[in-house]
């Protein structure tokens, strides 16, 4: 923390702010709430908001959708506090290099903390002025089972939600009790738009909901078939977790008092599957791309990007590294993560529109090695039960059917398995953030991968394929006996 005198966010501001700062050049009073957005963290922030901040920059006829954000969990609560003190505004930073530039944003104009008051989100969600509901509930807060692809009824969230429609937990608690009363205030048809790393989120969302439904409220099935459209997308931007390096930076740097900025790469894309039942913003205006497949673009996004995110994350934290730019740029790990994309991860992208992939890739490889957004490899090993059968699990599956090369996506495993076990090669803990950590972390402790694999809501099948098995086996020894650098040495060197 330093002493810096600065100046706390604040409507008030606006008309006065710090000449490097920009800030809504609209009439933020001009703009209604047509989205409602739950789950509003960082990636909302720097993403889904700034496209409507410039679209709102763009001018008329653009007023009718601004945000109304939701946050469903206890955790949301310094967001709600710092929201409602800063009237919804926030600080976005772009960094990279030595460059930074920040902006006020905008187009979020209302908070509402579901986890106090549920009742006014269900009644946001059934007002006839919303026409999109988005979502950024993370991987797993879609609580499917991986084996089957199926909702997890036996999920303790999703059961709370079907025995306490009034205060849920999930996703599901909310859409189904506010939908219900939408359906009743005869409120019209709405949009529900996944923004989480999945492929085909839209499918995913639609296929978890209306399994909810069927349990708790089966005339709703009918109705939301008919009255809700799924558009899928791939979402895109590098966002670090905000820490107080970052709230000290918009203190030294811009003189502004931000109790929850945000920090990104300048990078960012968005490809949206242009199916809206009730209507959409004219985000094409800003850069948003509308198309009528997303799913090459998904894949080709959530099989590279997030998968060498992870291989980085894990293998990175056990060799000893805390932030994501100082594995992209360590040479012995630069021809580990180009082999795990172009061998065994390229050959299973279809060719995506508009894209070269080694282009892409190259690409990637920057944004990875961005030192001055100084993105937390713990960010990144966070929620591994839900993010690895998304990333790197399907990759694996389909390589071991073609009889193609699994090597290094399986020392990603290999690696979360290690790191699982809580504590690193000299012996300090490893702070796991997942919410599966206590039984993941008991069975890689006790060392019976067996027991592990046997978890098919987390691994599906892949336990029962013994070429997977015995690889994994040999590269978890090796951990063990070698330690990680030597392991990441000798799958470099084709061992
Ligand atoms: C990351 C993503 O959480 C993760 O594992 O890979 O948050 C990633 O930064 C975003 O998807 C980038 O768009």
């Amino acid at each position: 923390m330093t002493n810096t005198i600065a100046t706390p966010i604040s409507s008030a501001i606006l008309k006065d702010l710090p000449k490097n700062v920009k800030g809504p050049s609209y009439d933020r009073a001009k703009l209604k709430e047509g989205i409602l957005h739950i789950g509003v963290g960082g990636f909302h922030r720097s993403h889904q908001a700034l496209y409507l901040d410039d679209l709102f920059e763009a001018g008329e006829p653009n007023w009718d959708w601004a945000i109304c954000g939701v946050g469903i969990m206890p955790q949301d609560a310094a967001m709600n506090k710092a929201l409602k003190d800063q009237d919804c505004l926030y600080t976005l930073v772009e960094r990279i290099g030595n460059k930074s530039s920040a902006r006020i944003i905008g187009s979020l104009k209302e908070y509402l903390f579901g986890y106090e008051q549920p009742e006014a989100v269900f009644d946001r969600i059934a007002d006839p002025a919303i026409k999109i509901i988005s979502l950024t509930a993370t991987e797993g807060g879609y609580c499917f089972h991986q084996g089957s692809g199926e909702l997890d009824l036996e999920n303790k969230s999703i059961q709370n939600d079907l025995k306490n429609p009034q205060k849920p937990q999930t996703i599901f608690g909310y859409l189904a009790t506010g939908l219900e009363r939408r359906r009743k205030a005869n409120a019209g048809p709405v949009t529900l738009l996944s923004c989480d790393n999945l492929q085909g989120n839209g499918h995913v969302a639609k296929r978890t909901l209306l399994a909810f439904c069927a349990q708790s409220n089966k005339d709703l099935v009918p109705w939301i078939e008919q009255n809700v459209s799924f558009p899928n997308c791939m979402v895109d931007r590098i966002t670090p977790a905000t820490t107080d390096a970052e709230r000290d930076f918009v203190r030294t740097t811009y003189g502004l008092e931000d109790a929850f900025p945000v920090v990104a790469e300048p990078f960012k894309q968005w490809v949206v599957e242009d199916s809206f039942i009730s209507g959409r913003p004219a985000l094409e205006k800003v850069g948003v791309q509308f198309t009528s497949d997303v799913a090459p673009y998904e894949k080709m996004k959530i099989r590279l990007l997030n998968a060498t995110h992870s291989a980085m994350g894990y293998l990175g934290y056990l060799c000893g590294y805390r932030y994501i730019y100082e594995i992209a740029q360590a040479p012995e790990f630069m021809p580990y993560l180009k082999a795990l994309m172009d061998e065994e991860v390229t050959p299973l992208i279809d060719n995506v529109p508009g894209v070269n992939l080694g282009e892409y890739k190259a690409s990637l490889m920057e944004r990875f090695a961005n030192e001055s957004i100084k993105d937390q490899a713990l960010r990144i090993c966070m929620d591994g039960s839900s993010k690895l059968p998304k990333f790197i699990f399907p990759s694996i599956s389909e390589q071991l059917a073609l009889n193609g090369p699994i090597r290094r996506l399986t020392l990603c495993v290999a690696s979360w398995i290690r790191f699982l076990e809580a504590k690193d090669e000299k012996g300090e803990e490893i702070p796991i953030q997942d919410p599966m950590a206590e039984r993941l972390t008991k069975a890689a402790q006790s060392g019976d991968l067996k027991a592990l694999l046997a978890m098919t809501d987390i691994f599906g099948d892949l336990g029962s394929n013994e070429r997977f098995v015995k690889e994994l086996t040999e590269l978890l020894a090796s951990l063990h006996e070698k330690g990680a650098r030597k392991t990441l040495g000798s799958v470099v060197a084709g061992k």
